[in-house]
């Protein structure tokens, strides 16, 4: 509870710093899908460059904030998403897939 409150303190701190608009076109990633954990809610992505978190283009495994979002998903699908730092990892937020 306590660590809850303090990310939501920390993240609507950062996020009154930066422009709405402009951080949410920079947020927006491209990534390909490489495989799917739905038991661990996590999905591994050939990803572009995260500006918001200062990574360049990688496959790597990322956590889902919700694991509703894996469930229509599928390997080689492509798809654009928006992440960020959490405790236990980087976090998909946001996710939904392109043709
Ligand atoms: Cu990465």
């Amino acid at each position: 509870m306590r660590t809850n409150n303090l990310t939501a303190a920390i993240l609507s701190l950062s996020i009154s710093l930066i422009p709405g608009v402009a951080f949410a076109q920079a947020a927006m990633v491209n990534g390909e899908v490489k495989k799917i954990d739905k038991a661990a809610g996590k999905v591994t992505l050939k990803h572009g460059p995260i500006k918001n978190l200062d990574m360049d283009g990688m496959t790597m495994v990322l956590r889902v904030k919700d694991p509703a979002m894996l469930t229509k998903l599928r390997v080689r699908d492509k798809v654009q998403f928006e992440a960020e730092r959490a405790p236990d990892g980087v976090t998909i937020t946001k996710m939904q897939k392109i043709k």
